[in-house]
């Protein structure tokens, strides 16, 4: 039978769940799980948003606008006709890699309105994922030369769309110029195990360039 508290008159009782078996990096102080924080970037719905919900084991904070007639002639929705809302802040989820290391992963707003706050948003993280859609590969420049100029490891994630032609990622490389210690792949924003080999690749890319 569950145990039952009940201390006063009228006070519902709280029952008590058997105490849950907690795993051993849950209570060796040694092995408290290292929280990191990484940014997904890159140009005007590339999958940013789509990348951190199909990853994410929280309910991803979103901050989505609907799009209106009004931004027709500055967004370019022809690659993406079904897109109905845009990242007006930024995504936030969180990613469990194993039982030492937990990504908190920041989205940022593809809009070039919005990039003033690429500043506050990758403060404090250890690397940045650049998705990039082959069909419009100049949308990713300005995220490239972001995180060049300010020296945080990268690594390039082509989010294939179904229907676009599939690129071996050394011509994508070419096409960018990306340097070859950093890496590319060929991934798909809407599938979890996708999601997490970008994730790997980066967080391995991260250590190598800035160890400590
Ligand atoms: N076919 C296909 N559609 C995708 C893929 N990734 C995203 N989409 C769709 O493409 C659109 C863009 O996705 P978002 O995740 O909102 O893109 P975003 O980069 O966050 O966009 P902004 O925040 O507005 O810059 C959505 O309609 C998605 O359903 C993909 O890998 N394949
Ligand atoms: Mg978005």
């Amino acid at each position: 039978m569950d145990s039952v508290v009940s201390d006063a008159v009228g006070v519902t009782p709280l029952v008590v769940e058997p105490e849950e078996e907690l795993k051993s990096w849950q209570t060796d102080r040694t092995r408290a799980p290292a929280a990191t924080k990484i940014v997904v970037a890159g140009g005007f719905g590339v999958g940013k948003t789509t990348l951190v919900t199909a990853v994410s084991e929280i309910t991803p904070l979103q901050t989505e606008a609907l799009m209106t007639e009004a931004s027709e002639a500055t967004d370019d929705l022809s690659a993406t006709p079904g897109k109905l809302t845009t990242t007006v802040a930024m995504d936030f989820g969180r990613m469990t890699l194993d039982d030492d290391l937990v990504l908190y992963l920041f989205g940022t707003p593809g809009q070039q309105r919005f990039w003033f706050m690429w500043d506050d948003l990758v403060r404090g993280a250890i690397g940045a994922v650049v998705l990039a859609d082959t069909r419009r590969l100049k949308d990713c420049f300005p995220a490239l030369d972001y995180f060049e100029s300010c020296g945080m490891p990268y690594v390039v994630a082509v989010n294939h769309f179904d229907g676009s032609e599939l690129f071996e990622p050394q011509d994508v490389r070419e096409a960018l110029s990306v340097p070859t210690h950093v890496p590319v792949m060929i991934m798909d924003a809407r599938r979890r195990i996708s999601v997490i080999e970008t994730l790997l690749a980066l967080v391995a890319h991260a250590l190598e360039e800035t160890p400590e």
